[in-house]
């Protein structure tokens, strides 16, 4: 196959708003620089559901969408150093080259060498490697893991142990790093520190990935609020020491940040939104400690939304921050996290509680409506 075109099955997306269609697709060969993996598991991430929906700025089809997979390099084009025929590796959405500005700064994990071809939804040529039917589908994040080949940049892959299961590994190319990260790299530029108190909105895999991170930084106090009773047992379950739902648990003249900021005296050191909800981001940063605490926006909110608060809030020493991917450098610190989970001390198993083939993809996107969905990861 090497050199070749291959043609296999994708889930591809011809419009916004429509159910995927399961196609046979041409995949081309791996230019420079480029690498064609074979796509074993994708998970199903809420950021494909909204950019299918036809609310992202940067959506456009066909394309073909996902973006947290596992697989292994079937062939490589001129020039790639980083793998190699048979690894198995990672899909990294947010790449790194090492070399730009951003890669450089030590400041953050946006490197920025091929945002805006990824952002159009082509290869760094500014081309695309898939067809269907005569016509040619766009990629999405640089990594379009509904695919059952796909080709990325070299500096989109991450080489991981073949020992790590693939269908566990994939949830490591988004939700689950995107949490952890936020926890241990990004709050507090360096991650919460011991006895920190926490508040966690939205307990889905991102919001408890981020428990999972406190839990390891020794946070005295984890509070989970969510509008979902199911998610107090799974908050449990993952560390979280109090859990509020906004919805039902509010006394007369009460609103979530006052509750929380009555629970920490005087307020929490981290918040962070793990919702994508605006009015969410308002009150995780009203619900900050003054002088210094910081609220870490994660969720991904609708095209035309907007944050909002008085500034006052900011001038008394509260923050807002936010990041992508957890502010996770995919080369050089996805194998910390996949040593973590094969030792036993990051948990991933536990996060997948619906299964489905590549044929079952549109219902994979249903059970993610489902209050007790964490993840489905999709067999390729
Ligand atoms: P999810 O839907 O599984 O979890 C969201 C949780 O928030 C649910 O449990 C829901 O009940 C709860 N919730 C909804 N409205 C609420 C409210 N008003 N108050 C409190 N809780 C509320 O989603 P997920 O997969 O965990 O992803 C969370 C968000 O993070 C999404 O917006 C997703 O697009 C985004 N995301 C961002 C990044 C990034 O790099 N920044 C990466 C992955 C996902
Ligand atoms: N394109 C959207 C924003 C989507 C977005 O913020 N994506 C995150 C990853 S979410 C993963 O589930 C991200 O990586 N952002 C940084 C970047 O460079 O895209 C919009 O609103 O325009
Ligand atoms: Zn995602
Ligand atoms: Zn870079």
């Amino acid at each position: 196959t090497e050199g070749k075109t291959i043609t296999c099955k994708a889930a591809v997306a011809w419009e916004a708003g429509k159910d995927l269609v399961i196609e046979d697709v041409e995949v081309g060969a791996p230019r420079a620089h480029e690498v064609r993996i074979q796509v074993c598991y994708t998970g199903v991430c809420h950021t494909d559901a909204y950019m299918l929906s036809g609310k992202d700025p940067e959506g456009a089809f066909p394309v073909i969408a996902g973006h947290e997979g596992a697989g292994i390099v079937e062939s490589v084009g001129e020039g790639v150093t980083n793998v190699q025929k048979g690894d198995v590796v990672v899909a990294l959405y947010t790449p790194e080259c090492g070399e730009c500005k951003f890669c450089k700064s030590g400041k953050t994990n946006l490197c920025g060498k091929i945002r805006a071809t990824q952002g159009k939804g082509v290869m760094p040529d500014g081309t695309s490697r898939f067809k269907c039917k005569g016509k040619d589908l766009l990629h999405f994040m640089g990594t379009s893991t509904f695919s059952q080949y796909t080709v990325l940049a070299d500096i989109s892959c991450v080489k991981v142990t073949d020992k790590a299961p693939m269908d566990r590994t994939c949830l490591l190319g988004c939700g689950i790093t995107t949490g952890y990260g936020a926890a241990v790299i990004t709050a507090g530029k360096g991650g919460i520190e011991k006895d920190s108190q926490v508040a966690v909105f939205g307990a889905g895999c991102v919001g408890l990935s981020v428990i999972q991170g406190a839990v390891s930084r020794g946070a005295s106090k984890i509070i989970v609020v969510d509008v979902n009773d199911t998610k107090k047992d799974w908050a449990t379950k993952f560390g979280a020491t109090d859990f509020v739902n906004p919805a039902k648990d509010l006394k007369e003249g009460e609103n979530i940040q006052s509750r929380l900021i009555e629970m920490t005296d005087g307020g929490c050191d981290y918040t962070f939104d793990c919702t994508g909800n605006v009015h969410v981001m308002r009150s995780a940063l009203e619900a900050c400690v003054k002088g210094w605490g910081e609220s870490i926006v994660i969720g991904v909110a609708a095209a035309g939304q907007e944050i909002s608060t008085r500034p006052f809030q900011l001038v008394t020493g509260r923050s807002w921050r936010g990041c992508a991917f957890g502010g996770v450098k995919g080369r050089s610190q996805m194998n910390d996290l996949v040593n973590d989970y094969m030792n036993g001390t990051l948990k991933v198993d536990e996060f997948i509680t619906h299964r489905q083939n590549l044929g079952g993809i549109n219902q994979a996107f249903e059970d993610m409506h489902d209050g007790n969905c964490i993840r489905c990861v999709v067999d390729m």
